[in-house]
């Protein structure tokens, strides 16, 4: 697909001379990022650091897939940005419906064109705005598994040994909970790869456990995920190609 975008804002990176010099390392990971990435991809400047690179995306919508109790059966993917996650889930066919929740419209408008270059825009149910007002519109259904990966509060996350989720802007860990779990139990969160455990621990319920799961690319944890409610992993461990998983539990 060769559509140039036409909006300030939004682009359409071709050369390596065009791209800005700050994000320089992400245009050498551009084809790990999205497979497709020639066919036409449209980015933000921001959506460089915060998208899922396409194998980790389609490992995440595996899990999920298949861990998920089998009456959810529609997934929100609460902050969408560019859609590196929503296409996932909307290739993997598990789903009745795929809910993307972006609230930057210029952000929005590369995730519906990517879903397009992904042939998947048909199977995704785009809403732009703030992911908690959807979840208000959500209230009353038990069929649903939010996803969520929040922003992190820029590209310092790993300044420390321990990210402290207490901190995490705009959202803390204890934020984004308090609100996803009005709606449902089933939440999945995309976060840093050196999140603080113990933070994390403290949301398994009474005598159930957490699961967390590292994805890396050649061996490299690129975040983690961490699976609350009723995800049924049968392996403790796997690896799949250049992602691998492992799954850690019961942390408490
Ligand atoms: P990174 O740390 O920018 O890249 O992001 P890299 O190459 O692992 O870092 P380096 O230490 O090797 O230089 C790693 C991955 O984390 C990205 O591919 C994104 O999937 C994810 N990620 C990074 N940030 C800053 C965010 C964020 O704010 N929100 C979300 N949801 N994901 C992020």
């Amino acid at each position: 697909m060769v559509e140039k975008p036409d909006e300030q804002g939004i682009h359409q990176w071709l050369d390596a001379e065009q791209f800005p010099e700050h994000l320089k390392k992400y245009w050498f990971q551009r084809f790990k990022i999205w497979q497709k990435y020639h066919e036409g991809i449209w980015m933000t400047e921001d959506s460089w650091f915060g998208v899922t690179p396409e194998p980790i995306a389609n490992k995440i919508a595996t899990h999920i897939a298949e861990s998920a109790p089998k009456d959810k059966t529609i997934i929100i993917d609460a902050f969408a940005g560019v859609g590196g996650n929503a296409i996932a889930f909307a290739r993997s066919g598990r789903w009745e419906q795929v809910f993307a929740v972006e609230k930057d419209p210029k952000t929005m408008k590369c995730a519906k064109h990517n879903a397009e270059v992904y042939g998947v825009d048909k199977k995704i149910v785009f809403h732009t705005g703030d992911c908690f007002d959807i979840v208000k519109r959500f209230m009353g259904k038990n069929n649903i598994v939010i996803f969520g990966s929040p922003p992190w509060g820029g590209t310092e996350y790993n300044a420390d040994n321990i990210f402290d989720l207490s901190k995490m802007q705009p959202y803390s860990l204890d934020a984004l909970y308090k609100k996803f779990s009005k709606l449902s139990k089933h939440i999945v969160l995309y976060l840093p790869r050196n999140s603080d455990l113990n933070q994390i621990a403290r949301y398994a319920p009474e005598g159930k456990k957490v699961e967390v799961a590292h994805y890396c690319i050649l061996g490299a944890s690129k975040a983690l995920c961490v699976y609350l409610g009723d995800f049924d992993f049968e392996g403790d461990a796997e690896v799949d190609g250049d992602v691998s998983a492992s799954l850690e539990g019961p942390l408490v």
